[in-house]
């Protein structure tokens, strides 16, 4: 589009008002943008939105009148409903556009770019008809820093535009900041038709990324993994860019462990969705930077990490008053609070595990909802769905760390990989090494499957850092880029990983929620070297008696031997079965592959078997040496 065509098309299709406030912001490629999506999905009218608190109620407000957010009791809190078969991120319909010639390697879905162009394009078309267009510019990081990118959002869902307006900082500003420079990221994102408020079309449900331009494309759905451009889509788009600048962008949480007198470590930490990652973040007497999305670069001979965003779009299931009490506060005080898919009764929220009673009766993302409802494929419907959610400022949370929005970002003593396992990985252990951490816990995680994707629940799946659902570079250079990270730093953090979900034989949990508290201050000491460690195979592991102490000083438990033994025993054959697995995965899935990371399992594998000469398939702590 000539730049004469998209002013005058600008200036027909905006009120004055509308248009004065895009044009304020002097960039071109924004205006095509912004021009070519009008075009495209037909709106019936524009609005842009600067973040001024006028601009913000706004979009609050229009979420309720048009149906798509239903106010609550406590001042602030709303509640949205995804569509039934809308309730989780699509990953067989998220795709990368590729150009002739490009090369993602297998394990990432892609499909071609003029057919992936023309099918969500054509599914755009006229999608916006009768309903306003809502422009909005939010930016990734703290503005004003290195870490900051620019955003704009085009979408015609109120919910997803005020979702970003609690989880991301107001970009408007930094707009006019980059000038008329081309680099930014763009989403532009249509509901379609809708059927009760909801998403009707889901067959034609498609998100599209385009990595060469820095652009994603979601229609016809609604739940926020698919259509909240800054969360995931975004973060497909930075790992990309990461690569080419020599940075990190992760799936993982921020915080400060607070350790002894007035020590804070600041740690990061991946975990696949529903493993324990928001809790771990939100851990009792910590401070919380982030628990979603870090991006981590390299400043002054440190590793600095910030959160991505300002929010928290967390699973609301088993938050209660016990397990989760700054969530719960929050949950339960007049704040800006969005809900999804809980059910709800009188205009009160509730949810599976609250710890509550729950009404035999409401409304859910079903509809009417009674107890026993099945659905038309006979499953029970829970009362709320197991990927409910939550919405809310981390500002809002008594726990808040005052870095959350340091332009620096934190500087990173500690990362940790976790996943849901039942039965090979200790609850805590230090990677000895940088090298070790990134290729045998992170390149290594794997975890048994949640609610928070579609599809089996329970499957153990591979998943290196958390990330793989995210990678948008072939898993080799991405490993690559981890392993090289820590040239040039003097003290790079430690690495550990943790699990919060062993079993015995007979399938019980070994630890209750509360004991993560005590892995992470574990690592916190190890850290500052103010503990010993016990060698293994894989390995540093805790000593009993600092355990003992940390659950004495912290739960005010007693921990005996005994949980310590049954709970750190090494288990040969299932570390081991777990290297065969996942060194399967890299042998026939990622061609490249680094030649390190093989080595390194070798050099793990046979650390084992040496130990299972010695000590048998078993090996209790207390029979390795510190
Ligand atoms: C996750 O599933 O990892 C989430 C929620 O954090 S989503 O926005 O769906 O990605
Ligand atoms: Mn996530």
């Amino acid at each position: 589009m000539f730049m004469t065509s998209v002013n005058e098309l600008l200036k027909k299709k905006l009120t004055a008002e509308n248009y004065d406030k895009l044009t304020a912001l002097n960039n071109p490629k924004m205006h095509t943008f912004v021009a070519d999506a009008i075009e495209l999905c037909g709106p019936a009218s524009v609005f842009v939105c600067t973040g001024s608190a006028d601009d913000i109620a706004y979009l609050r407000k229009l979420a309720i009148k048009n149906g798509e957010e239903i106010p609550l009791n406590v001042t602030g809190h709303t509640c949205h409903f995804d569509g039934y078969n809308d309730q989780a991120r699509d990953k067989a319909q998220t795709k990368y556009l590729l150009s002739p010639g490009s090369e993602l390697g297998e394990s990432l879905n892609s499909i071609d770019k003029s057919k992936g162009v023309q099918e969500v394009r054509s599914f755009l078309k006229d999608s916006m008809s009768g309903r306003e267009m809502l422009v909005c510019f939010w930016c990734l990081g703290p503005p004003d820093s290195d870490f900051t990118i620019s955003c704009i959002q085009i979408t015609d869902s109120p919910y997803v535009a005020h979702s970003e307006s609690i989880l991301y900082r107001p970009g408007y500003e930094q707009f006019k900041k980059i000038g008329a420079s081309p680099n930014f990221f763009r989403f532009i994102h249509s509901e379609g038709e809708l059927a009760n408020f909801v998403s009707k079309k889901i067959d034609k449900r498609r998100v599209y990324i385009d990595l060469e331009e820095d652009l994603v494309y979601s229609v016809n759905t609604q739940y926020g993994g698919n259509t909240i451009g800054l969360k995931k889509l975004a973060l497909r788009l930075a790992i990309q860019k990461a690569s080419r600048e020599g940075w990190l962008a992760e799936h993982m949480f921020a915080m400060g462990i607070h350790g002894p007198v007035d020590r804070v470590t600041y740690f990061a930490g991946a975990f696949p969705s529903a493993c324990g990652k928001t809790s771990t973040s939100m851990l009792p007497g910590q401070t919380i930077v982030g628990d979603d999305i870090a991006y981590l670069r390299k400043k002054a001979g440190q590793i600095r990490c910030v959160n991505v965003e300002k929010g928290i779009f967390g699973i609301i299931r088993d938050v209660n008053s016990k397990d989760d009490p700054v969530i719960y506060e929050a949950l339960n005080s007049p704040c800006e609070v969005i809900f999804s898919n809980v059910l709800i009764d009188s205009n009160k929220p509730h949810w599976l595990g609250m710890g509550s009673e729950l009404p035999t009766e409401g409304i859910n993302h079903s509809g009417k909802w009674h107890k026993g409802k099945t659905d038309s494929k006979g499953n029970e419907i829970t009362a709320s769905h197991k990927n409910a959610r939550y919405c809310l400022n981390i500002p809002d949370l008594g726990n808040c760390d005052p870095m959350l929005d340091d332009p620096e970002g934190v500087p990173l003593g500690g990362i940790v990989y976790g996943g849901r396992d039942s039965d090979t990985w200790v609850p805590v252990e230090q990677a000895f090494n940088w090298a070790e951490g990134i290729i045998i816990k992170g390149a290594a995680l794997e975890s048994e499957t949640t609610a928070a994707t579609l599809g089996a629940e329970g499957v153990r799946t591979f998943n290196l850092m958390s990330n793989l659902d995210f990678l948008s570079i072939p898993l080799g250079r991405y490993i690559q880029n981890n392993l090289d990270f820590e040239k040039d730093i003097e003290n790079p953090p430690l690495i550990f990983s943790v699990n919060y979900f062993l079993k015995d034989k007979k399938g019980k949990y070994l630890n209750g929620m509360a004991d993560k508290l005590i892995w992470i201050l574990w690592a916190e000491l190890r850290i500052n070297d103010d503990v010993d460690a016990v060698q293994t195979p894989t390995g540093f592991i805790p000593i009993y008696e600092d355990l003992e102490k940390l659950f004495q000083d912290n739960l005010d438990t007693e921990y005996t031997q005994k949980d310590y033994v049954q709970q750190f025993t090494i288990r040969i054959p299932e570390n081991l079965a777990k290297l065969d697995r996942v060194e399967k995965i890299y042998r026939e899935k990622v061609a490249d592959t680094p030649q390190i990371l093989y080595d390194i399992f070798d050099d793990v594998r046979k650390r084992l078997k040496d130990a299972q000469a010695r000590h048998g398939d078993n090996i209790s702590p207390l029979d390795l040496s510190n």
